[in-house]
């Protein structure tokens, strides 16, 4: 529904009409995020955010700029204040034809003379003629397109201080000239004049009022006198110049660092301003030469055999660990966005909400204790697309690793260490890999970017089989995972009771009781063999390792 349409359904339904001054795209969206039914593009806000006075200083253009941006901003109406209507009903007919064309639902026309002052300031009240102001409805009635779109006429007699009668004398004359609404103006610090009018009023439009001056007038009170729409004119501004400044006094006497809890994160303005949703259709929208690469880190597991982290692990995930400064999912991270990959998924599960690192997506896997590795991979199955790398979140990679791996094109490719021979008393189950030809073996070795063919994958290998140790770093290419997704679904419904690779069934299984499963099928699995550029955290002395190799921050 158009949004002059939504104003007038709100103007027919019952209850008080709320809305709320704003001067951009900012203010208005906070404006609808707190559920008011409008936005008031505010005269009086638009020129105190380029700090001018409320006196038409500015031009119709700035105004209508101003207006046009607090509209985009957001789906509530927007209501403009077009003050006198920046001149004489030429100026009206024309501002009328701009605002409509911009989704603007309505504007108010005021009474006084052009260039108005605002109703606050004492002296220069001047008021048109009702003659001349009953020229500019009519021009602004005529020059409107749709039927929907409102002119509320503002009276400004009790502000100059010509009293009731000749108030409603004119508010009958706007009427009759075709105004939608009457918005009645007062500066006393009592209701006493609106109430005056209101009882006085014939109703034969309805009625609008602006209580800055009269904030104790209660909605009930405006709802029993029959009042329709109140506009919270300039709160909203009057609020943030309070707050800005006693942000600022407080960094010039005591320093940034005290400010902490007064200021929102930047994380909430981010927000404000639509990154998400630009994130979102990058990913749809923005292409380059370059295919790009999606990860996907695994970090739903609760701990297992894991003592020596035990007590650490009970508060956190472990990809929360703090390494040196920074915990460990977030150095992952920034690594992945040295090497160009930004499109990072997270699965959680265990103590999920810990995990929120910026510059990720989360998927949950709310059955993260129930099933294993392969149903979290599978959680993330709308985003597994394309060039797909799925990485353990228990490890701490380099950006070497990263950069070879992605520039490799075969379909399935696992890397694999065989340097692990020391580490077998490592207390967990190692994940081990059989190539056909032999790995090489030594400190010094030039491997390029060889791969091997995978005979075998699981934990209970025969030991003159075993080769080496999978890393947890898999890539798949744009062929190689829908490979993978087709083939998964059709182990789900055959594998849901029965053994797939060494787990009891297909929701227990690995992604290696999965890769062997792919192999079995007559897959080409291939192994990338390095020998550096990552290591594990699975035990305390691994974790004091790790905070001793990268650098502080
Ligand atoms: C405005 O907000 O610009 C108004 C309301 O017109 S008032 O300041 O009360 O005139
Ligand atoms: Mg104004």
């Amino acid at each position: 529904m158009n949004k002059a349409k939504r104003l007038r359904e709100l103007f027919s339904r019952e209850g008080v009409i709320k809305i709320v001054g704003a001067h951009d795209g900012l203010t208005a969206k906070l404006v609808e995020h707190h559920d008011f039914d409008g936005v008031w593009a505010s005269g009086f806000e638009v020129s105190a955010s380029h700090a001018v006075p409320d006196a038409n200083i500015l031009t119709m253009t700035q105004y209508l700029e101003a207006a046009s941006i607090m509209n985009e901003a957001v789906s509530i109406p927007v209501v403009a204040d077009c003050d006198t209507g920046y001149g004489n009903s030429n100026n009206v007919a024309h501002l009328v034809k701009k605002y409509e064309a911009a989704g603007i639902a309505a504007v108010t026309l005021e009474d006084k003379k052009f260039p108005k002052v605002n109703s606050y300031i004492p002296g220069r009240q001047e008021l048109a003629s009702t003659a001349e102001f009953v020229g500019k409805i009519l021009a602004a009635k005529n020059a409107q397109q749709s039927d929907a779109f409102m002119v509320i006429a503002r009276l400004e007699a009790l502000i100059a201080g010509w009293g009731q009668e000749e108030a409603l004398r004119r508010a009958h004359a706007y009427v009759e000239a075709g105004a939608d609404a009457i918005l009645i103006h007062s500066k006393q610090t009592t209701p006493i004049e609106v109430v005056q009018f209101a009882q006085a009023w014939d109703f034969s439009a309805p009625l609008v009022i602006i209580p800055t001056s009269y904030p104790m007038i209660t909605l009930d009170e405006v709802n029993r006198l029959g009042i329709k729409m109140v506009i919270y004119a300039n709160q909203g501004i009057r609020a943030s110049i309070k707050a800005i400044n006693k942000v600022l006094a407080k960094i010039k006497a005591e320093g940034l660092h005290a400010v902490n809890d007064d200021i929102v994160p930047m994380s909430e303005v981010f927000k404000l301003q639509g990154m998400p949703e630009m994130k979102e259709h990058e990913k749809i929208f923005l292409t380059s030469e370059e295919e790009p690469v999606q990860v996907v880190i695994l970090a739903a597991g609760a701990p297992r055999n894991q003592e020596s982290l035990e007590p650490l692990l009970r508060d956190i995930p472990l990809a929360c660990l703090d390494i040196n400064g920074k915990p460990l999912l977030q150095r992952n991270v920034e690594t992945l966005n040295k090497c160009k990959l930004y499109r990072t998924s997270v699965v959680r599960g265990y103590k999920k909400e810990l995990l929120n690192i910026e510059g990720v997506d989360y998927i949950d896997n709310p059955k993260y204790q129930s099933e294993h590795v392969l149903s979290s991979i599978m959680c993330a199955e709308s985003v597994l697309r394309g060039k797909t790398i799925i990485l353990y979140a228990d490890i701490l990679f380099d950006g070497s690793l990263i950069d070879r791996l992605k520039s490799l094109e075969a379909d399935f490719v696992v890397v694999v260490d065989n340097s692990f021979s020391k580490s077998l008393q490592r207390n967990k189950k190692l994940e081990l890999v059989a190539t056909k030809e032999a790995l090489p073996r030594g400190d010094r070795v030039l491997t390029y970017d060889r791969l091997y063919n995978v005979e075998r994958m699981g934990c209970q290998l025969p030991d003159e089989r075993t080769c080496a140790e999978f890393i947890g770093v898999a890539m798949f290419s744009k062929k190689g995972i829908e490979i993978f997704k087709r083939e998964y679904h059709k182990a789900y419904a055959e594998y849901r009771d029965k053994p797939l690779g060494e787990a009891p069934n297909v929701l227990r299984a690995t992604l290696v009781d999965f890769l062997q499963y792919l192999i079995e099928l007559g897959y080409n699995v291939k192994a990338l063999q390095v020998n550096s550029g990552w290591m594990e955290i699975h035990t305390f002395e691994n974790y004091k390792y790790a905070c001793s190799m990268v650098s502080a921050i």
